[in-house]
C-alpha cells in the first residue's frame, strides 16, 4: 500500500510540474519589490516632463501626455507618488514616463522612469 502511494505522489509530481513552471513564470513576472518603480506589464506609460518636486509632501507636478485609462487630456499638474522614494529619483526638468493610476480616489503616479 505504502508503495502504491509513492507511486501515485510521483505521477502527481510529474503531471503538476509544468503547471508549476507556468504558475512560476507568472508570478515572477508580476512579483518583485513593492517599491519596484517598473509598471506592471500591459499598462501603457505616458511620456511626461517634471516641472516640479515637493519631497516633503510626496508630489511631483507634471506636464504630462494623455492619460487615458484615467480619462485625462494633456495638462500639467501636480500627483501624488505612491513610494516616497520615487520623489528622489527625478528633478525639475527631467523627462519621464509615467503610469498614473486612481488609487482610492487619488490620482497617483505608480511608476516613473527617467529618460535618458
Ligand atoms: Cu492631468
Amino acid at each position: 500500500m505504502k508503495k502504491m502511494i509513492v507511486a501515485f505522489s510521483a505521477v502527481a509530481a510529474v503531471m503538476t510540474a509544468p503547471a508549476f513552471a507556468d504558475d512560476g513564470m507568472a508570478g515572477m513576472s508580476m512579483s518583485g519589490k513593492p517599491s519596484a518603480m517598473k509598471a506592471p506589464s500591459g499598462a501603457a506609460m505616458t511620456d511626461a516632463e517634471v516641472k516640479n518636486v515637493d519631497a516633503a509632501a510626496g508630489m511631483v507636478t507634471l506636464k504630462h501626455g494623455a492619460l487615458e485609462n484615467v480619462g485625462m487630456p494633456p495638462m500639467t499638474m501636480a500627483f501624488k507618488v505612491k513610494d516616497a522614494d520615487m520623489v528622489k529619483r527625478v528633478h525639475e526638468g527631467d523627462r519621464v514616463k509615467v503610469r498614473v493610476e486612481n488609487v482610492k480616489g487619488t490620482l497617483t503616479i505608480v511608476a516613473m522612469e527617467r529618460q535618458s
